[in-house]
């Protein structure tokens, strides 16, 4: 007999008694959510952990923004709105506008002009999005964005937004994390910029222990890039500059959720320099198969660099999640790998052969 598959339905079917929607509601998705998550073997014995990737470039726009953007937007559509905003480093924007269009809306996105991954651009542009460069970085975007929504008619999509829909959408990553493992790691890993993202976790994480999904907490360990770290450095970085473009924030709007996150979990957030990101978006792609975009392998370099440090203790179960696609940013990791040499050939076996050494 033939198995029956079932269509992934998107996270607020998958998820509606988790979430604070409404039956009435209408639901704007793309199937976002069903991630895999993906065991490291380079990791894993790097580290003497068993490490587990969450592939979040695996979303219809190609990053964990769509969680937070099928309810946001469905939100917009269910309160008549006709025109979505937000700031956006690039993937924000690029969810939203997709999401947006599908049901009707106008989206509006605010980027930090020439400073956003040239994939991000395209998605912005290809769904018609109101596409506005604004003179400044992604905090002066954000500054912007509110500041219209406040004046205007018009729904801030962000996920500083306060109402909470977003977040609440990003963390049913986390029991799909649980649903997988059977339980809670011992360690979540995740980069942080705006900073929804890890609060979005340990609130998902928590609620499913609370529940009895799951009988551990993990401790949640969130890394900054170097030049835009300041929940490590403990003040806003004026100009934050980083290669991990996506994470390039100077002013967190959830700074003192991410901070709860990590103290309630006896967690850490620490810092790491731009050539490690790099390094780990290589490795990571090279020996896992897995090509994330810098800011995503932002998790993967502090890792490794705790482990270096002799601060992880072996035999612990760590999830990683790497946030958005490598497609996004092709420019970045082919300047970093230069010239690779490729081999060119006459479509001949024999010459084919020879220049590839085959035996
Ligand atoms: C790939 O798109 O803020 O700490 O405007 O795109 O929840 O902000 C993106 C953030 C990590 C950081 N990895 O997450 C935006 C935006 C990737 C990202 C983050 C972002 P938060």
């Amino acid at each position: 007999m033939a198995e029956v598959s079932r269509l992934w339905r998107g996270v607020i079917e998958e998820y509606r008694a988790w979430l604070p929607v409404s039956p009435t509601m209408p639901v704007v998705t793309l199937g976002e959510g069903g991630t895999p998550l993906v065991a490291s073997a380079w990791l894993s014995e790097a580290t003497g952990c068993e490490v587990w990737v969450k592939v979040e470039g695996d979303n219809p726009t190609g990053s964990f923004k769509d969680r937070g953007m099928t309810m946001a937007v469905s939100r917009a559509a269910d309160a008549g709105v006709k025109v979505v905003i937000c700031a956006s480093t690039g993937n924000t924007s690029a969810s939203a506008a997709a999401y947006a269009v599908r049901a009707g809306l106008v989206p509006v996105v605010l980027v930090p002009e020439g400073r956003i991954a040239q994939g991000k651009l395209a998605q912005a542009i290809v769904h018609r999005a109101r596409l506005v460069q604004v003179k400044g970085n992604f905090d002066d975007c954000l500054k912007l964005a509110r500041g219209l929504c406040e004046q205007y008619s018009a729904v801030l999509v962000n996920s500083a937004n306060p109402d909470g829909y977003r977040l609440a959408g990003q963390k049913t990553a986390a029991f799909e994390i649980v649903d997988v493992l059977g339980d809670a790691p011992d360690i979540h890993v995740l980069p942080v910029g705006n900073a929804g993202n890890i609060t979005a976790y340990w609130a998902g994480y928590q609620e499913y222990a609370k529940a009895g999904r799951a009988q551990r907490r993990p401790r949640m360990w969130g890394f900054q890039a170097a030049g835009a770290a300041p929940i490590v450095s403990g003040a806003p970085v004026e100009h934050p500059e980083t290669v991990a473009t996506a994470i390039r924030v100077g002013n967190p709007a959830r700074w003192g959720d991410a901070v709860a996150a990590r103290d309630e979990s006896g967690g850490r957030i620490d810092a790491v320099p731009d050539e490690a990101i790099l390094a780990a978006q290589a490795g990571l792609a090279a020996r896992d198969g897995v090509f994330v975009e810098p800011a995503s392998a932002v998790g993967v370099a502090g890792l490794l660099r705790v482990a270096e440090a002799g601060e992880l203790d072996r035999g612990q179960t760590v999830v990683i999640t790497v946030t958005g696609h490598g497609l996004k940013d092709v420019a970045t990791p082919l300047e970093v790998a230069g010239d690779v040499g490729a081999i060119v050939v006459p479509p001949e076996p024999d010459a084919a052969a020879r220049a590839l050494d085959l035996d």
